[in-house]
């Protein structure tokens, strides 16, 4: 149907007439960042929503536990909307409640990996100019952790969120060595592939695994001598922010919500301004 008669159709009338009715304009909403809250029913309410589980048998004190919980949590006008048997000795609620806390937003500063991010006609622009032949990418995931779908996520060609991974770029060329490697072995690959950037994923972070590994890891790469002086390195996964992986001595971290774009951005800027020194 064209767009005049669907608009005839559900306006009635000419088109005059179904400008005239489309309403609501939205008002412009303008935040009060120095003192913000969360949103539900009314702006600045402060109404939240909050899952965890007691160690209880479900029950009416069990309940009434958890919205007693909630309420020394700062909470206001609680609910628990759901309380769930998991197993026979434990419970899992949701409740809803009302913070008066606020948070200013203008204080807020994050540090972000440094890089623009650059279209892909731009960034193989770049990387023909500045680098001039292909940038050797290897990664893993390292130690115990199984987890495969973040680093393929960046490395595959079909990548993320509609987003092609760096195997479709033909500047990048790819080694993605997959879950469960041996710290050892990933830096033992780098050597052997002249590895320009290692990207490291790490899921599991049970009493800090992943930190002791992305250390462990560290600790090798400087005891190897047979890498790139150069090397770029790379952490993420969930848990992983750019300060914490930079405290720990990497060049980068990820965390979620990445795309393969933003780290193809990051490498070849990064290497281009490592290869003028
Ligand atoms: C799928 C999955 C599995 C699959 C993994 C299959 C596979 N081939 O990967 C299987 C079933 C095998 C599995 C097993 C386990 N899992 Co699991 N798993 C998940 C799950 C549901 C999704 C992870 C995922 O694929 N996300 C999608 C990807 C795209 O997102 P992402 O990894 O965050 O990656 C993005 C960014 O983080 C970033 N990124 C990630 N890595 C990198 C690396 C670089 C270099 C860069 C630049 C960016 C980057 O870019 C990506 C794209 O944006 C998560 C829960 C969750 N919702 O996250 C649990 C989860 C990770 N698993 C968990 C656990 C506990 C396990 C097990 C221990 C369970 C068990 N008791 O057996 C085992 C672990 C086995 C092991 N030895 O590691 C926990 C980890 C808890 C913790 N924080 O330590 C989670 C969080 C579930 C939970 N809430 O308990 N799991």
């Amino acid at each position: 149907m064209p767009v005049k008669s669907i608009k005839n159709w559900l306006f009635g009338g000419d088109e005059k007439k179904a400008k005239r009715s489309e309403k609501p304009v939205p008002r412009e909403f303008k935040p009060d960042l120095k003192r913000l809250k969360p949103y539900g029913d009314h702006i600045g309410d402060g109404a939240l929503q909050l899952s965890f589980t007691l160690p209880l048998p479900p029950s009416a004190e069990a309940k009434e536990a958890a919205r007693l919980y909630a309420e020394n949590l700062g909470l206001e006008r609680v609910n628990v909307a759901c309380a769930e048997a998991i197993g026979s000795s434990f419970t899992f609620f949701v409740v809803y409640g009302f913070s008066p806390s606020t948070i200013d937003v203008t204080r807020i500063k994050v540090r972000h990996p440094p890089f623009e991010n650059l279209d892909y006609e731009t960034l193989l622009v770049l990387a023909k100019e500045k680098i001039g032949r292909k940038i050797v990418v290897v990664g893993a995931t390292t130690g115990s952790d199984a987890h495969t779908v973040g680093i393929d996520a960046i490395l595959n060609r079909k990548g993320y969120a509609g987003d092609f991974g760096l195997e479709y770029y033909p500047c990048f060329q790819v080694v993605n060595l997959r879950a469960q490697v041996e710290n050892a072995d990933l830096v033992r690959k780098a050597v052997e592939l002249k590895a320009d950037a290692l990207l490291v994923s790490k899921l599991v972070t049970q009493q800090d695994q992943h930190l002791k590994d992305l250390k462990d890891l560290l600790k090798l790469l400087k005891q190897e001598k047979g890498l790139s002086p150069n090397l770029l390195k790379i952490a993420g996964g969930p848990r992983i922010t750019h300060p914490i992986a930079t405290k720990l001595g990497f060049d980068a971290g990820f965390g979620t919500g990445t795309s393969p774009a933003e780290v193809a951005s990051f490498i070849v800027q990064e290497m281009s301004k490592r290869m003028k020194r």
